[in-house]
């Protein structure tokens, strides 16, 4: 009988590889879907957003059972947890936290390493494509699951020949957790 794969095997790696190629590869295939299915390139954009929202409102539960991360105490230290725990968790990299605002409502998250675009060129005719929107929905509906209204969006793309991938996140409020109803 074979014994099982765990995590600090060789093996292990090379199944984790393996899955992550075939994540690239069938969100690839989803997009050059979309792009058949949709004339307009901002269509595609908003779809991908979508159902990056429909996976982050759900990832986060997986998220939270997976990293037994303690409640963040801010914006500041939501980003750090979703740069350090979230993306190394579900993509396997760390983007750098950057370019805050001066009321710590708006930050960066830089990459200048995406698994998301491993074999991915865009054609001339794509170019208002933003390939990696996917994340900006995940992240929005993962942050509103824990109470936080945001807005994400890509501000740099190296698809497009900037020199990093740039996700910004804007909280727009923090939405009180409504207590349970209580009977008198
Ligand atoms: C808390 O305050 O409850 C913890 C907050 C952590 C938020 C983490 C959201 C994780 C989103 C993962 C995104 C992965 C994108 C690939």
């Amino acid at each position: 009988m074979k014994a099982a794969l765990r995590p600090g095997d060789a093996a292990f790696a090379n199944v984790e590889k393996v899955n992550a190629e075939l994540f690239t590869l069938t969100y690839g295939a989803v997009v050059r879907q979309l792009l058949t299915d949709h004339e307009d390139v901002d269509d595609v954009n908003k779809q991908l957003d979508s159902m990056g929202y429909n996976i982050g409102i759900r990832l986060i539960d997986e998220f939270l059972a997976k990293s037994n991360s303690a409640k963040c105490a801010d914006f500041r230290e939501t980003a750090d947890v979703i740069a350090k725990v979230g993306f190394k968790m579900f993509l396997g990299v760390s983007p750098t936290v950057a370019n805050w605002s001066p009321d710590g409502k708006e930050c960066s998250l830089l990459m200048d390493d995406n698994p998301l675009v491993d074999f991915v060129e865009l054609p001339d005719t794509c170019q208002g494509l933003s390939y990696c929107s996917i994340l900006c929905g995940v992240l929005r509906g993962a942050l509103e699951m824990i109470s936080m209204r945001t807005e994400v969006r890509i501000v740099k793309d190296m698809l497009k020949g900037d020199d990093v991938y740039e996700i910004r996140m804007r909280l727009i409020e923090t939405v009180p957790e409504e207590l349970p109803y209580k009977d008198d």
